[in-house]
């Protein structure tokens, strides 16, 4: 009877993609098909919506011959496009790049980013600033009127590990807000990035909402701090995908 039960259980079970997975892929293919061309040079973002593009780019690499190289934002990013065998490139045999697609964790009506909730915001705006275009996706909850309206991690900030503690200090005066250490998921010890340094996830007071490209460069001028999370002035389109699969962009 148990088996019976159990049998009957899985066959009920739905087997559909959850609906913000079905945003995430929705964005992200139209992104692919909509930007990808043949011979481009193509950075690849981090993160879980990034997924579905480089499926959707080896599916059409494959099914249409296309010459594509690909450079990683992330030891993640670098995993996906060898799975996918896509041809792997970096920043010293391609400096310049065609396209960029990444994920973001909030993106602005002005189009100004927070990213880094994964930890590679420092790769992400190097190869993002490497791009001719810079085209990002998401699900539809990552597009809000103000940024830290639904992130409420605040501005990822990588430190040089020895500098971790002046720079929290200094930011906190600055952003009206607490500076949190990020500690891996099993609180033994920070988080490490792919550079080896550490995230202060920077929270922030209201009237710092008015000119993100200041607060940015107010940031960077703290000695220790390597970069930020929030990309100003470098997204070129936004693609967001909802949970029934229609695609919004901006
Ligand atoms: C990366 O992945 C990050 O900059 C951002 O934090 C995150 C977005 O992740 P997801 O696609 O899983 O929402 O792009």
């Amino acid at each position: 009877r148990s088996s019976f039960c159990k049998l009957l259980k899985q066959s009920t079970r739905p087997l559909t993609m959850s609906s913000i997975e079905i945003g995430k892929k929705a964005a992200a293919t139209a992104a692919v098909n909509d930007w990808l061309k043949d011979n481009q040079k193509v950075g690849i973002g981090s993160g879980s919506t990034i997924v579905y593009a480089v499926e959707r780019i080896a599916e059409r690499v494959k099914n249409e011959n296309l010459k594509i190289s690909c450079v990683p934002t992330s030891f993640q990013a670098k995993q996906l496009i060898t799975e996918h065998e896509l041809t792997l490139s970096d920043l010293e045999r391609t400096p310049e790049l065609d396209l960029v697609i990444d994920g973001a964790d909030e993106v602005d009506k002005d189009l100004v980013l927070i990213k880094g909730g994964g930890g590679c915001l420092v790769q992400e705006k190097i190869v993002a600033s490497c791009a001719k275009d810079f085209i990002v996706i998401a699900d539809e909850r990552k597009d809000v009127k103000k940024l830290g309206d639904n992130w409420k991690k605040g501005i990822p900030v990588e430190v040089i590990p020895m500098a971790y503690l002046p720079v929290k200090g200094k930011l906190e005066s600055l952003l009206g807000g607490e500076a949190i250490l990020r500690l891996a998921k099993s609180k033994a010890g920070p988080v490490v990035t792919d550079n080896g340094n550490f995230i202060l996830d920077c929270h922030f007071s209201d009237c710092m909402k008015d000119d993100w490209y200041k607060v940015n460069l107010q940031i960077l001028a703290t000695p220790g701090v390597v970069d930020t999370g929030l990309f100003v002035k470098m997204a070129n389109k936004v693609y967001f995908g909802t949970t029934d699969g229609k695609v919004t962009t901006r």
